[in-house]
């Protein structure tokens, strides 16, 4: 596995079995050619084969070794990226043979998080993940390695790459241990701040979604159209045309137009095949979602492989234990979709559907539409902004109950506590205390039962 610059983008190709449905095959080669971008190389070529069974010690067969060696050479690629999990034998198997560099596109997708990682957090999982799939993989990526002439192969995060990859296993479990006592300290970091989130009753919306559906910019979005008051609540995230661009989780307060708040969260995106050491490694970044009180599920509805990615969130989500919490499917990128086939029928079906309900205007092919719990929108223009702020608003506080409290002056806590998060009405000051008319959580309600009148 290596670090690539720009300067010294290195040409790969592209090799891909394909072993299921052929239009699926197609969009995973696609989206490995995004990855291998995302990781610096400079895609050339693709390489693919049917295969029912992959060759047991080189994945690929003989006959098709001896075409790629040719490829490559005709191509100038330093590099083999293959899309399909190679075992470690494998791995050292290929890279003798075709005498170049090869990797999988779980090395790729390492190597894209271990440039990416920005806070401790990210870097202690990176660096966790790399370590547990470099482990089984010495020897393939020692042969690696010496054909970058020892120099360029990183697997530590901190540039000490070459040293990193002689450590023997008994280094690398060593500094996994470490890692490990040092990622639970930062996980009680976490979950200090969870409990202090929790004390103060807001609302917490976890976005989540396939890589570059656009969560990020949905999330400066909403920062622009309802902006909050502190500073550090208006601080803009990164967001490119890039897989995985996010890989660290931001909060952010949100306060809609009813005046009531809510937490957001960004954070790193899902993927397809996403490596089983990453998943394990961002588990308690991931978790987020598993606290959430409602989920918003980002699509990219202009992608063609939509329906996959969408299943793969699903798949993420009940593997992360959060399937059954409330979700609001955005679909976003409607604005590019606006004019196809598939988004008129949405539009059709839409109207028919809304037929006889009194006081809507006709939507026909604009945006936002609104079905059910879903909302096509653009995240980039900003149509259908404030209608998802709503849809949020109501989902979030559909339970809360209309209570008038009585609150001595002694807890001046609660009246705090309130305006951040009920839904007020009146406040008046009289002799007793303080008479709030507002709407609460039931989980406010239990706290301030004792207030009711
Ligand atoms: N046309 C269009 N482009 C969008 C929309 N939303 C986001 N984009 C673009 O899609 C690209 C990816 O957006 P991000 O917000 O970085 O996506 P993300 O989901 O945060 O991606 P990762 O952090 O990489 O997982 C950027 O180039 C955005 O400008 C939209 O509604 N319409
Ligand atoms: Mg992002």
């Amino acid at each position: 596995m290596t670090e690539n610059t720009e300067s010294e983008s290195k040409k790969a190709v592209l090799v891909g079995v394909r072993t299921g449905s052929s239009n699926e095959f197609d969009l995973s080669m696609k989206e490995l050619w995004g990855l291998c971008e995302a990781c610096g190389y400079e895609p050339v070529g693709t390489s693919t084969q049917n295969l029912l069974r992959p060759e047991n010690s080189t994945y690929i067969g003989k006959g098709k070794i001896a075409e790629l060696k040719c490829f490559m050479e005709e191509t100038e690629a330093q590099c083999a990226v293959f899309l399909n999990d190679l075992t470690p034998s494998q791995l050292s198997n290929l890279c003798s043979e075709l005498d170049c560099e090869v990797m999988d596109k779980t090395a790729l997708i390492l190597n894209i998080f271990s440039d990416r990682a920005r806070t401790k957090e990210a870097k202690l999982q990176v660096e966790s993940a790399r370590l547990k799939y470099m482990l089984p993989r010495l020897s393939g990526m020692r042969k690696n390695l010496s054909r970058q002439g020892g120099t360029g192969g990183s697997m530590s995060n901190k540039g000490s790459g070459e040293k990193q990859l002689e450590l023997d296993r008994r280094h690398i479990e060593k500094r996994l241990a470490q890692l490990r006592r040092s990622l639970e300290a930062v996980e009680g970091e976490r979950e200090t701040q969870r409990q202090k989130r929790k004390r103060e009753g807001i609302p917490l919306v976890a976005m989540v979604g396939y890589t570059n559906a656009g969560k990020s910019t949905l999330m400066n979005k909403l920062m622009e159209t309802f902006p909050a008051s502190a500073p550090s609540e208006k601080k803009t995230v990164f967001a490119r045309d890039m897989l995985f661009a996010t890989l660290d989780t931001t909060v952010r307060r949100i306060r809609t137009d009813s005046g009531r708040e809510f937490l957001l969260s960004d954070t790193v995106g899902f993927i397809k095949d996403l490596p089983h050491e990453l998943i394990k490694a961002f588990r308690s970044t991931l978790e987020e979602a598993k606290r959430a009180d409602l989920i918003l599920n980002v699509v990219d509805y202009s992608d063609p492989s939509r329906d996959m990615q969408m299943r793969v969130t699903e798949e993420t989500l009940r593997e992360l234990g959060a399937s059954s919490i409330p979700v609001i499917h955005v679909m976003n990128k409607s604005d590019r979709a606006l004019d196809t086939d598939e988004f008129l029928r949405e539009a059709e079906n839409f109207e028919a559907a809304k037929e006889g309900t009194p006081g809507e205007d006709k939507i026909s092919g604009r945006l936002p539409l609104i079905r059910g719990d879903r909302i096509y929108m653009s995240a980039k223009t900003g149509e259908g902004i404030a209608e998802l702020a709503e849809m949020i608003d109501g989902k979030l506080y559909e339970d809360y109950i209309d209570v008038e409290l009585l609150i001595p002056y002694s807890d001046s806590g609660a009246e705090h506590e309130l305006r951040g998060s009920a839904v007020m009405g009146s406040v008046e000051y009289g002799r007793d205390g303080i008479s709030v008319k507002c709407a609460l959580s039931p989980r406010l309600l239990g706290k301030y039962r004792e207030y009711v009148i």
